[in-house]
């Protein structure tokens, strides 16, 4: 496959524009951000609608809800789960449950849209056979933050994450390995979907505070869902 901006130009110019890009893989859109970091710009936007009703069914049985940090802090981010299993965090510490502590139900089931949008995601950042048995849903209010951290309660780092924006932008800050690593700072908009494997697995990450904006489809809201392999 040949992007539409590739195809547009080809008859004019050779492939200086494109030399970051593998040649003629159908991955234009596609920006290493760092060694297994890939950036798939608006890779989820097509599915964005059927991906909201995912989440609204999701969201009915298990209730976005602000969890408490083992430090005793209420995030600010709201966060829900579905699949095998769901994370969690209240005073003994972060982990992952088969059952949502405050229903006492079985995580929803993973829908179909969901684990597609993963795989299809991995597979095109060069993860081929990604299946999440994990997803986060995190939905982030204006002046929403989540602080500088790593994710370290997946018992295979071996699989990436694979992570899709919905909504209000945000501005993504991307750190290394120590905390005190250098930060880079990048904006993901509605559709944007990032895969982190390999040597940034266990890179440090937030997000800054969410702007106020409006979306066509989410109105001031921004909702982050990352697929995981937790088990
Ligand atoms: C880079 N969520 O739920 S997704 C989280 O936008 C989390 O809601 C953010 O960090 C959000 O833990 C960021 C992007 C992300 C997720 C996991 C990573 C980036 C990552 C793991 C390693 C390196
Ligand atoms: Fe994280």
């Amino acid at each position: 496959m040949t992007s539409p901006a590739r195809r547009r130009l080809g008859w004019m110019m050779t492939t200086d524009l494109f030399d970051d890009l593998p040649p003629d893989d159908g991955a234009a859109a596609t920006q290493t951000l760092a060694p297994g970091a890939v950036l798939l710009r608006g890779f989820a936007r097509r599915q964005a609608p059927a991906l909201l009703e995912a989440i609204g069914r999701v969201t009915a049985g298990a209730p976005l809800r602000h969890l408490v940090t083992p430090g005793g802090f209420r995030m600010s981010v709201a966060t829900s789960s579905c699949g095998a299993l769901g994370w969690t965090s209240d005073a003994h510490g972060y982990r992952y449950t088969t059952h949502d502590p405050q229903t006492g139900l079985r995580w929803p089931a993973m829908p179909p849209v969901f684990s597609e949008l993963a795989r299809d995601a991995a597979a095109c950042a060069g993860f081929a056979g990604f299946t999440p048995d994990a997803c986060l849903i995190n939905r982030y209010a204006p002046g929403t933050r989540l602080t500088l951290h790593q994710d370290r309660n997946e018992r295979d780092f071996g699989a990436p994450i694979v992570s899709a924006s919905l909504g209000v932008p945000a501005i993504f800050l991307f750190g290394g390995q120590r905390r005190s690593d250098p930060v880079q700072r990048l904006r993901l908009i509605h559709g944007d979907v990032v895969v982190w494997g390999d040597a940034s697995r266990l890179n440090h990450h937030g997000v800054l505070p969410i702007k106020a904006a409006h979306h066509a489809l989410l109105g001031d809201v921004r909702i982050n869902l990352t697929f995981r392999r937790a088990g």
